[in-house]
């Protein structure tokens, strides 16, 4: 007992050091409010997950203006303290490029559309946002390492802003189910690669037993169960607003782990309730149809998922059957008024050429479903061709080299 007691005081001194005394946790269902602690992820009394909340005292544009673009230019709208130096390999602050090519060809009848090409990101995906925020965390935690479950993108991501600030890295990835390229980057930046049998399921799972039972316990865990993490990708939304002065009627984005919608839907409902933006956008999350537990439910007007054991996709990065975020996605699309959609791999890979050849924009194929749910939903009337619409493409073309050369023959 005593030890316990003397453990959560060493933490709340630990944590506080490191995020803002405004800061506090509450838990996603039940409600409760929780103080900061570095190990909370869920809720004791209802086993839920947890949400960071920041009470805001002031955001101004303009002062935020004044640092580069990126991450670290929303240092109000961020849980850590400002005399904390980030870990940061300057993420973010990526480019939002208008489709003007294929409207013009007839091949997408939408005319006002924007990609917001998270490819452009120091490792070449979105989870960089995340991974800045998480191992700065991590890093003045004073812990060992981190540790990561990934379908590869988090691991390289990961493995990365680990080396930068001199933590060991442990990457748990799905035997055969990781694309090269993201391989490649873990090995690359040093990280420990255990690899296990069946999906990513079972290798969040494997991190999430090990964390919870403190057999891990000089390794931080940056999986989206890390409400820190979310924080960093929530400025994907403070980004968009930022560059297009206005809320975007659709914001389309690719559901795995269902982080990134629920961090998109925090960071546009932030700007909201700070008066910073008059209008929230429709929030569109897609799943590739073999790998759709989330939307599959949807379709069906449940409110839980229907997991499923063995998903299968050519997307690599969502091929998840059992999404942690799941409750935050749901009700993050739902607030939104907006909706889910699938996609097929056929519609994947041609939406993935179509972004490439006509846009010259490379994507992986997780990133290429919001073109292709695009597509669909504008022939369903479900999006007009006038609407502002956001595509978030998570992840660059040169991750998964193997999928374009089976794609392409050379
Ligand atoms: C390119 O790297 O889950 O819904 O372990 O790499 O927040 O999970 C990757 C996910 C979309 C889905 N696009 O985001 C991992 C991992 C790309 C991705 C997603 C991922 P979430």
């Amino acid at each position: 007992m005593y030890g316990g007691f003397r453990g959560n005081i060493v933490e709340l001194y630990s944590m506080y050091k490191i995020v803002k005394p405004n800061v506090i946790l509450k838990c996603v269902k039940c409600g409760q409010i929780y103080t900061p602690k570095p190990r909370l992820f869920l809720c004791p009394k209802c086993g839920s997950l947890i949400d960071v909340i920041i009470n805001v005292e002031e955001f101004r544009w303009n002062k935020a203006r004044e640092r580069r673009f990126g991450v670290w230019r929303y240092r109000e709208l961020l849980p850590i303290r400002d005399e904390v130096e980030p870990v940061t390999l300057g993420e973010g602050g990526t480019p939002l490029i208008k489709l003007r090519n294929v409207y013009e060809r007839g091949i997408v009848d939408s005319r006002n559309v924007y990609v917001k090409f998270e490819g452009a990101n120091p490792t070449g995906s979105f989870k960089d946002r995340g991974m800045t925020v998480g191992v700065t965390i991590a890093k003045y935690l004073g812990v060992e390492g981190v540790v990561v479950a990934s379908t590869g993108n988090t691991a390289a991501s990961t493995a990365a802003y680990a080396a930068r600030a001199g933590l060991r890295c442990l990457v748990v990835l799905p035997q055969g189910g990781v694309a090269r390229g993201k391989l490649a980057q873990a090995l690359l930046h040093g990280a420990e690669i255990k690899e296990v049998e069946g999906s990513f399921d079972s290798a969040l799972e494997e991190v999430l037993d090990k964390v919870l039972n403190e057999e891990l316990s000089g390794y931080y865990p940056l999986n989206s169960f890390n409400p820190w993490r979310l924080e960093g990708q929530k400025t994907i939304s403070y980004e968009i607003v930022d560059e297009l002065g206005t809320t975007p009627d659709f914001v389309i984005v690719p559901v795995g782990n269902a982080g990134n919608i629920s961090a998109i839907w925090k960071g546009f409902k932030e700007l909201y309730e700070l008066g910073l933006i008059n209008d929230l956008p429709r929030l569109v999350g897609v799943q590739a149809e073999g790998a759709a537990p989330i939307a599959t439910a949807w379709f069906r007007g449940l409110t839980e998922p229907l997991f499923i054991d063995k998903p299968t996709t050519i997307a690599s990065a969502i091929r998840i059957g059992r999404p942690i975020n799941w409750f935050k996605a749901m009700r993050a699309v739902k607030e939104s008024n907006g909706f889910f959609v699938t996609v097929s791999d056929e519609d994947i890979l041609n939406a993935m050429k179509i972004l490439a050849k006509y846009e010259g924009i490379g994507v992986e194929p997780a990133s290429a479903t919001t073109l292709a749910a695009l597509i669909k939903c504008v022939n369903e009337g479900k999006i007009s061709r006038d609407d502002l619409v956001i595509l978030v493409a998570t992840g660059h073309a040169l991750k998964d080299p193997d999928t374009v050369f089976r794609a392409i023959p050379a």
